[in-house]
């Protein structure tokens, strides 16, 4: 298991201080934000170059695309679709393991139909009916798309890992996977160790943060169940920080990495 950040908590003021930073800091791998390369595709290379000469590798995109694929509009959902493929495309070039997709945040957008069928039965079925498309381009490029279940301040729609496997077991594709994030399971989980042994199979990327979304060690979260999980489904990726870090930011980050590694290290 390799321990990474989002390119965003990091200080620095280019993208080069920031991965020289967190490679002093003992990251093994940088989640990239995929707006910026979606709106500035010539920075693909100079990322590449920087992880090369930095020797720190770029683990993950987190979103990006502009819409959302359970929008009611079919230009949103082609907007949506299109932009997915592109940063399908860019994760590609970049080597990542997948890029991270929320099918929608908040409450359902579509109309309800009941008693012919809810808004939710719907969307399930408008989700099935659009992953073929975008499955096809992963698979082509060879880089996944990373299904991520939120918790439910945040969208009604995936809040726990065995919803997402539903999508992966019904499209079956090495590159239809699932990404855990501890803060969202900690909410919606009953136990975080066994969700994530029923989803193993299909688990390629973490998200970390304690329980009060700050870094791990510094909140409740039991993240030594949850990491021998992913230990016991023999968890190989990255688990990478997306959370609050209070300052001094360079000495809390070790902090939290001495006491992820430790953890690591006991189970
Ligand atoms: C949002 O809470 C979140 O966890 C992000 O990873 C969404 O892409
Ligand atoms: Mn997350």
């Amino acid at each position: 298991m390799k321990i990474g950040c989002q390119e965003t908590l990091l200080p620095g003021n280019s993208i080069k201080e920031k991965f020289k930073i967190a490679k002093e800091i003992g990251f093994e791998g940088i989640e990239v934000i995929g707006r910026n390369l979606l709106e500035n595709p010539e920075n693909v290379e100079e990322y590449k170059k920087i992880s090369e000469d930095e020797g720190i590798k770029i683990s993950s995109i987190c979103a990006g695309y502009r819409n959302f694929l359970l929008e009611p509009e079919l230009e949103n959902r082609e907007k949506a679709r299109k932009d997915i493929k592109k940063l399908l495309e860019i994760g590609s070039e970049l080597g990542v393991v997948g890029l991270i997709l929320v099918p929608i945040f908040g409450r359902p957008q579509i109309s309800d139909l009941s008693p012919y069928k809810n808004a939710f039965e719907l969307e399930k079925e408008l989700l099935l009916f659009q992953l073929p498309e975008l499955v096809e381009t992963a698979e082509r490029v060879k880089c996944s798309i990373l299904l991520e279940p939120l918790n439910r301040y945040e969208t009604h729609f995936l809040n726990k890992l065995e919803q997402a496997v539903e999508y992966c077991e019904k499209i079956n594709s090495p590159y239809l996977r699932i990404m855990a994030d501890f803060f969202h399971m900690n909410i919606e989980e009953a136990n975080i160790y066994e969700s994530i042994k029923k989803a193993g199979k299909w688990i390629s990327h973490v998200h970390l943060a304690d329980s009060n979304r700050i870094l791990p060690g510094m909140g409740h979260t039991d993240f030594e169940s949850g990491f021998k999980a992913l230990k016991e489904i023999n968890f190989k990726n990255y688990m990478v920080l997306e959370c609050g870090v209070p300052e001094p930011k360079s000495e809390n980050f070790k902090k939290s990495v001495k006491f992820m590694k430790e953890i690591l290290k006991k189970i």
